[in-house]
């Protein structure tokens, strides 16, 4: 057992960067357990492919988000850092979890409703529908306690306890029931354009989203021109219901300058929403010059980058096999004689 607890999560590679919504309510938070937790983060390419992806762009994408959580301050010697299609463990286990969820269960799980409206239910493959449980297996391979996600993510890890705690209690102790470890103030933030929804990439319009990797400069106006609220006179208010645009901005500074919203409200007291506009596109494009950079160093490096992740799937390996083996043994396969 390991001294510390586990700590783990993953992140897709389905697009050319990260963007706010995953940088803030997920990947600060990797970084943050790495120090406290024995953690475990992967880029999830198995899950990627529940939509169509392009594989040359896959490949692509699945370094860069590797050089990505390398440039947010994962540090390889205090993480487990790897890709989950390098440790066949995880579609093992999923196979087994499979097999004890209820079909009703999964059909709840309102992430697939919502993915699955986008494509047009006909087009949605059953990778889609059963990727909750792929995301089971992922997290109990490693024991984990925690599991740093944004508020999106909340259903699946109470399905992952669920059915820990049914193995379980079928089979005898197996595995760790984790908890989710969601930060309230950042677990969800919002699309620059419609604050009434949560920033992602496959939102209809760009606009609206602020991908770490883009031009600082662009990403600089697309908070200059963020949505704010019609109210009058214009006061700089932290109000989900009556002020969403502005309270997502005021979110987003407070994150990213560790500075209480009470103090900011204090800050524009009296002034509109221009100065606050001003000074959160500046510290915006600060943070993505320093990040851009540190990016494409490690993606300058890709014999480094690629041994960092065989590190890391060997560290990951050695766990992973030690569960699916007990868990094996718990349904009562025959174990293979070498
Ligand atoms: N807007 C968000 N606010 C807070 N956390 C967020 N996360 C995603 N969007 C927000 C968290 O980021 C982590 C990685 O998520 P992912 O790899 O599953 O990416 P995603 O959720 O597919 O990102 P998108 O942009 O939201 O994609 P689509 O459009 O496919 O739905 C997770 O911990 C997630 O909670």
């Amino acid at each position: 057992m390991p001294s510390q607890p586990r700590a783990l999560s993953g992140i897709q590679p389905t697009a050319g960067s990260f963007h706010l919504g995953n940088y803030l309510g997920a990947i600060r938070q990797y970084v943050a357990l790495q120090e406290s937790h024995d953690a475990f983060y992967m880029v999830v390419d198995l899950h990627a492919i529940t939509v169509p992806q392009d594989p040359a762009e896959l490949r692509v994408n699945t370094r860069i988000a590797a050089a990505q959580l390398l440039a947010t301050g994962l540090d390889p010697e205090l993480c487990t850092l790897f890709v989950q299609s390098h440790v066949p463990e995880h579609a093992q286990l999923a196979w087994v979890m499979n097999c004890i969820t209820g079909f009703g269960e999964a059909s709840r799980m309102t992430q697939f409703k919502d993915k699955s409206a986008k494509q047009g239910a006909d087009r949605a493959t059953v990778g889609l529908f059963t990727y909750p449980i792929l995301q089971v297996a992922d997290i109990l391979l490693y024991q984990a306690n925690s599991v740093p996600v944004g508020e999106d993510q909340r259903q699946h890890v109470e399905l992952t306890r669920d059915i820990a705690t049914r193995f379980n209690g079928r089979f005898g102790d197996t595995f760790t029931v984790p908890d989710p470890h969601i930060l309230k103030e950042v677990a969800k933030i919002y699309d620059l354009q419609d604050p009434s929804v949560k920033m992602s990439k496959s939102a209809p319009t760009p606009k609206g989203l602020v991908n770490l990797l883009d031009e600082p400069k662009a990403t600089a106006k697309k908070i200059k021109s963020a949505v704010t609220d019609a109210d009058d006179p214009a006061v700089v208010r932290f109000d989900r219901d009556t002020k969403p645009g502005v309270s997502n901005l005021l979110t987003i500074l407070s994150a990213m300058t560790d500075t209480p919203v009470a103090d900011l409200e204090k800050r524009y007291e009296g002034s509109m929403y221009g100065p606050l506009k001003t000074d959160l596109a500046e510290v915006m494009a600060d943070f993505c010059t320093g990040f851009k950079a540190r990016t494409e160093e490690y993606l300058g490096d890709p014999e480094t980058l690629d041994q960092i992740l065989a590190k890391g799937a060997e560290k990951a390996r050695a766990v992973a096999a030690e569960t699916l083996a007990r868990t094996y043994d718990r349904v009562g396969f025959l174990p293979a004689k070498h």
